[in-house]
């Protein structure tokens, strides 16, 4: 099983200098452009990133600069930062640079080109990808879920979270092989109706959220979620349901 993690960035500066003129022009505006990396959400329009401050987003943030300096120096920047699960090592990565003028008719460009590869960081014993999506563990002994949450704790992943209709149709899935029902990590233990993932995210932002009909139902009796294998969502007891359950650990 091997994931290939890549990014690739291209930056293209229309510097649109004709074929006879070498002379560059002097100050060249900066322009500043987002590209999307890998799958993942990418953060709007990112500044440069510093390493003064800590990264807040949940997206990528790509920031690239490319510019001609007043002695006409081609000068580029290019930042990446991604989050990351803590403690989870890095390996040996391998990159690659090339720089070349492209042309197009009479217009010609100045081509940047940056790509990344590493392997696949090390995961907990039994996780498997699934459609590159995530890293998940089924498992089949019935547990309430509150039991089940330090169980995926302790593996040193977390009760699943759907992010998207893809994810969901993995997960419901293997609902339908462990009897239908598993537990996910979502909750509204803090505020009744206010459901939330085990990492605090709002239940509408984390990209899937189908209730069953007439599902949440069970006031503060039910302040736990499951799926079932319809791919619907519904409340149930935190300490009492004892159901199926799948631990996720993110990829990278
Ligand atoms: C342009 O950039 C080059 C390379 O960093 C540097 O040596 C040169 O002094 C710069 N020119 C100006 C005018 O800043
Ligand atoms: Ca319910």
């Amino acid at each position: 099983m091997s994931l290939r993690w890549w990014l690739s960035i291209m930056i293209a500066l229309a510097g649109r200098l004709s074929a006879g003129s070498q002379a560059p022009t002097a100050a060249t505006p900066v322009p500043t452009v987002t590209v999307p990396v890998n799958t993942g959400p990418v953060a709007p329009a990112a500044a440069p990133i510093s390493s003064q401050q800590c990264y807040a987003g949940g997206a990528t943030a790509v920031s690239v600069v490319s510019r001609q300096n007043a002695s006409g120096h081609w000068l580029g920047d290019a930042w990446v930062e991604r989050p990351a699960p803590p403690g989870r090592p890095l390996g040996a990565l391998s990159l690659h640079l090339s720089h070349e003028r492209r042309r197009c008719g009479d217009a010609s460009t100045v081509v940047m080109h940056l790509k990344l590869e590493g392997p696949p960081s090390p995961v907990p014993p039994d996780y498997h990808l699934f459609g590159g999506l995530g890293y998940y563990k089924a498992h089949p002994e019935r547990l309430s879920w509150l039991e089940a949450k330090k169980v995926c704790e302790d593996e040193g992943g977390h009760l699943v979270i759907l992010n998207s209709q893809e994810e969901a149709d993995i997960i419901k899935n293997l609902a339908a092989s462990l009897g239908g029902v598993i537990l996910v990590g979502v909750h509204d233990m803090f505020s009744d109706g206010k459901f939330v993932t085990v990492h605090g995210e709002p239940l509408e932002t984390t990209g899937y959220a189908n209730w069953k009909q007439n599902e949440p139902n069970g006031g503060k009796n039910e302040n736990c979620v499951n799926i079932y294998a319809s791919g619907l969502l519904n409340d149930l007891s935190c300490d009492k349901s004892k159901y199926a359950f799948v631990c996720e650990y993110p990829p990278l």
